[in-house]
């Protein structure tokens, strides 16, 4: 008999500091339960915050340590390895996961710092994760972000390192993200999100998890330096 059983969706907002991405989260789950549809809501280094990794990440993101930023950087991603089987698991009972920050956040604000790591070097220690079936980008020029409620109170809540964080935001875009101008009303940001994660949902019910994130560019990169 063939199986019936349907996966959830991996549905990812992604975009600078106080550009809307926890509201927006919120919004879309609320949305989906309310049609029906089982949804939850992850953010990254948020629910996994309780881990031993997540803390010591919570720690270096209130001032109270400072590491070497490569440290960091693979602490993030190994808090995002530490959800794998957690992801999964929902995903395969059919639940659509809404998460708030991933890999392209780590590789982001990684790369922005002055120490100068690569995009290429932030990129290794995420290869393989889980991939999203929809990236939102919600991006918006960073001093109208900067006008918003708050902003400056934390680590990486600096002009200069949001602006080079939008910068790598724009070259790690792929062309099936659906990119959003987050100045415009919530109702208008959520309504073009809502619609694209209903036909996501629908088409990838019955595709494989994609665990192959940044893979092939990386195999791509390998037969290049063999020829
Ligand atoms: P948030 O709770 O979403 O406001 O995130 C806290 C801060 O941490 C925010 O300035 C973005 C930054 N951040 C989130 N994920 C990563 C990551 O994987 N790597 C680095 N370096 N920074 C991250």
């Amino acid at each position: 008999m063939l199986s019936r059983m349907t996966r959830g969706a991996f549905i990812l907002l992604e975009g600078g500091d106080r550009t809307g991405k926890s509201t927006q989260c919120r919004r879309l789950v609320e949305y989906l339960q309310g049609a029906g549809v089982a949804a939850q809501h992850r953010r990254f280094p948020g629910r996994y915050r309780t881990t031993t990794i997540g803390k010591m990440i919570d720690a270096y993101l209130a001032g109270s340590t400072q590491l070497d930023d490569r440290a960091i950087h693979l602490l993030f991603s190994a808090n995002r390895w530490e959800a794998v089987a957690d992801m999964k698991a929902a995903l395969q009972k059919g639940i659509t996961l809404v998460v708030d920050r991933y890999a392209y956040s780590g590789v982001a604000f990684s790369a922005a710092k002055v120490s100068g790591l690569s995009l290429h070097w932030c990129k290794q220690p995420d290869i393989g994760l889980l991939r999203p079936d929809l990236v939102c980008w919600l991006d918006m020029p960073v001093d109208a972000a900067t006008q918003r409620g708050a902003f400056g109170q934390e680590r990486y809540e600096r002009v200069d390192l949001q602006r080079r964080v939008r910068e790598y935001f724009a070259q790690l875009r792929e062309p099936d993200w659906l990119v959003l101008d987050a100045t415009q009303s919530v109702e208008t940001v959520h309504e073009a999100i809502a619609q694209h994660a209903v036909d996501v949902i629908a088409v990838c019910q019955h595709q494989p998890l994609r665990e192959d994130l940044w893979q092939k560019e990386e195999e791509d990169n390998r037969v290049h330096e063999q020829c």
